[in-house]
């Protein structure tokens, strides 16, 4: 099957709540030789952005939004024996959303992306508190710290979680990606934040990672 066209049955069954077909569905691609990283790209992702458009459209429910995340994490975690079988390099990324922030699936998959890299990734989640990302890049001795933004009125945060993170001592070398959905229109706001880069999607995220650590 094509990916536009797993994408588009995956979408009708999360919208419709059926968990264990959009299990099963996903699973048996990639046990066809779909890969992990395909399917995190084109078709979860473009499943739930076109979530996102029919939400503003009005064309679907609240209920039926969070179905979709929920589902969408549930068939991630089922793929995680994938996720977590790649060769250790030694390198260490925290990925985490803002305080308030609650978009969280995008740097999941970000995470997942390093950690089929072979990183050890330390996945924060949701609405993180500064002080709790700042102690989690010294108790893992962090090469990079990955900043999920997806509200606009968020990137002020970003901006102070960066100061704070650059002023601690110990963390001198840590380099800084941000992303999301502010920055897919105007990556330049990476820099105006004090980040060291930014990337469209969590491949891209991976190789900006990896220059910027070499
Ligand atoms: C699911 C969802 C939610 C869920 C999130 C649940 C969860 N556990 O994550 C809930 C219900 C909580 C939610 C709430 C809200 N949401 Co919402 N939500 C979405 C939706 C449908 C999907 C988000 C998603 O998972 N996308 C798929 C992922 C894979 O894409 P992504 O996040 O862009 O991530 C990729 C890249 O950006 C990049 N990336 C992401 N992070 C990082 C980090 C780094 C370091 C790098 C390098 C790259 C990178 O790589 C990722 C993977 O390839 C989007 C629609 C959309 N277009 O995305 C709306 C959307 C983002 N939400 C929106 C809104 C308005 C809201 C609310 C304000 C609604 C409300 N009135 O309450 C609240 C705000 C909550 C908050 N304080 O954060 C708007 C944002 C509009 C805007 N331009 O600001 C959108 C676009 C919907 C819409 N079309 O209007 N939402």
């Amino acid at each position: 099957m094509d990916l536009e066209n797993l994408a588009q049955q995956y979408l009708e069954l999360v919208l419709a709540g059926r968990r264990q077909l959009a299990s099963t569905l996903i699973l048996k691609a990639v046990e066809e030789g779909t890969p992990v990283k395909a399917v995190y790209l084109d078709v979860f992702q473009p499943a739930l952005r076109e979530v996102g458009r029919l939400w503003e459209e009005n064309r679907i429910s609240i209920a039926q939004e969070h179905l979709a995340t929920a589902v969408t994490q549930l068939v991630m975690s089922q793929l995680y024996p994938r996720v977590f079988s790649s060769e250790r390099r030694g390198l260490a990324l925290v990925a985490t959303c803002l305080g308030g922030e609650l978009h969280e699936v995008g740097v999941r998959m970000v995470a997942d992306f390093f950690e089929m890299g072979g990183w050890d990734t330390y996945y924060l989640g949701a609405n993180t508190p500064d002080e709790a990302v700042v102690a989690e890049l010294q108790r893992v001795n962090a090469a990079l710290l990955g900043v999920s933004v997806t509200i606009s009125s968020h990137l002020a945060r970003a901006a102070s979680l960066i100061k704070r993170v650059r002023a601690q001592r110990g963390l001198e070398r840590l380099k800084i990606l941000v992303g999301g959905l502010p920055f897919l229109a105007a990556p330049e706001l990476s820099g105006e934040l004090g980040a060291d880069g930014t990337a469209v999607d969590a491949a891209g995220a991976v190789a900006r990672g990896e220059e910027l650590v070499r």
